[in-house]
């Protein structure tokens, strides 16, 4: 599909949405994401050696190996895996000895703010920049009280933060700064890898990601002093067998997830590449479509392609986002409301002063406007075809789809009154 698909004519001999029709064009659920798989020799192969040493986690050799690799893809000083993102961020903040107050955005996945709060930390939420979808900086600045003592910006979607306004921020107000990078894997960003950034970075290898462990992350940093701080947080604190240093938890990366990663590394290159090819494919398709609008990516950055994202604005598109979601599912295109609701609207956060929605306009609109369309290596071109297919035909049949949603919506009551 191509721009000229987009215009008038052939818009109207678009086939009607499936929530008029009665027949979805995708037979089969089309996902958000699909985890890439290793070759399967490979796999066995390092699971056979995880068989034979009968060395299951602690510190294990493929552990070791799948850091090292990372670290020196990721550019950094150290890198320490984990469990998982969520594990790694309470420890990257538990590691900096942070008291009070961390300013963060809402417009995130709940890990960022629970770590937060699993720290005994007051999350302090900040309005987002309604271009990049990244914390509004100066926003930030206004925030900031004696209390403050870190900031937790992320790197939404991929999209690198401010990260000089964020350092000259945290130079000038003797703030530390955690990084959630979870959706950046890879991502450069004004010539330095994007966990270079910051006090420290967090990123996730959950099967969902562009890089991945099944479950997984890394917390990584600059020096020995905090990789050592980190990785004994990990393990319970444990020094030696005679010694216990601090609070720690158990976020152990397995050997059997490390050997996920391992098979997995020689792949995200292909994955990435793929990606940038279907973005492109959409992109040629839906960037000119009016009613539409697109995260702006931060300049002078080496992308990773990690999400898909449109921005619906409901009067020159013709249906509000919660709309067009409905009739993407009544085709079998199960695309996400990422990040709604906003993570200020969740029953722990709502009641705090920062929380109120008039001090995040745009954090509230966007998580009303936007929608992740399906992105993975995978993905077959004609299939990211037919999910553009899907979005012109619902916005062709505008009134009819936002009657016939009105009508299951009434139904729906009906059958639950
Ligand atoms: N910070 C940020 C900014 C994050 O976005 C996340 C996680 C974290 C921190 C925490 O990192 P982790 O502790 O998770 O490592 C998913 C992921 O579970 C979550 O990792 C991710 N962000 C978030 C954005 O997305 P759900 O609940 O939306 O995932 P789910 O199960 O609905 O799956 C999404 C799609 O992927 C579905 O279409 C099905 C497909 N899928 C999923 C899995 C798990 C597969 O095809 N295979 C699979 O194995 O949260």
């Amino acid at each position: 599909m191509s721009d000229q698909h987009t215009s008038s004519a052939s818009l109207a001999s678009l086939r009607p949405p499936a929530l008029l029709s009665g027949t979805p064009r995708f037979a089969e659920p089309m996902h958000l994401t699909r985890p890439r798989v290793p070759h399967e020799r490979m796999f066995a192969e390092l699971i056979a050696s995880i068989f034979r040493s009968r060395w299951f986690t602690n510190d294990g050799t493929l552990v070791r190996q799948l850091e090292e690799a990372l670290q020196h893809r990721l550019g950094t000083g150290f890198c320490a895996a984990f469990c998982n993102g969520t594990v790694a961020l309470q420890v990257a903040l538990r590691s900096l000895d942070l008291s009070g107050e961390v300013i963060t955005t809402p417009f995130t996945f709940p890990a960022t703010v629970h770590a937060i709060e699993w720290n005994g930390l007051t999350p302090v939420f900040c309005d987002i920049d309604p271009e990049t979808y990244n914390l509004d900086v100066s926003r930030a600045a206004e925030l900031v009280s004696d209390r403050t003592s870190a900031l937790l910006p992320v790197h939404v979607f991929g999209n690198p933060c401010d990260v000089t306004g964020i350092d000259r921020l945290a130079e000038q107000r003797g703030l530390k700064v955690v990084y959630d990078a979870a959706h950046a894997f890879d991502v450069v960003h004004r010539g330095r890898p994007i966990g270079c950034w910051g006090s420290l970075s967090v990123f996730s290898f959950h099967a969902t990601k562009l890089f991945h462990t099944g479950e997984g992350g890394a917390v990584v940093g600059p020096d020995d002093v905090m990789r050592r701080r980190v990785s004994l947080l990990r393990n319970f604190g444990i020094v030696n067998e005679d010694e216990v240093c601090g609070v720690g938890l158990n976020g152990k990366l397995s050997e059997l997830h490390a050997a996920l990663g391992i098979a997995l590394f020689e792949l995200v290159d292909e994955e990435i590449r793929a990606r940038e090819r279907l973005t492109a494919r959409y992109n040629r398709s839906l960037a000119a479509v009016e009613g539409l609008r697109f995260q702006c990516r931060s300049a002078d950055t080496l992308p990773n392609y990690a999400y898909y994202t449109v921005e619906i604005e409901e009067e020159r598109f013709g249906l509000s986002r919660d709309e067009l979601h409905i009739a993407l599912r009544a085709e079998n295109v199960l695309a996400r409301k990422y990040f709604y609701p906003l993570c200020s609207q969740n029953e722990p956060y709502k009641y705090l002063p920062s929380a109120e929605p008039a001090k995040l306009p745009n954090a509230n609109r966007l998580a009303s406007r936007i929608l992740c369309l399906p992105l993975y290596g995978e993905l077959q071109e004609e299939d990211v075809d037919k999910i553009i297919e899907c979005v012109l035909a619902a916005r062709a049949a505008a009134p009819s789809v936002r009657a016939a949603v009105a009508r299951h919506a009434l139904l729906a009551s009906g059958s639950s009154a």
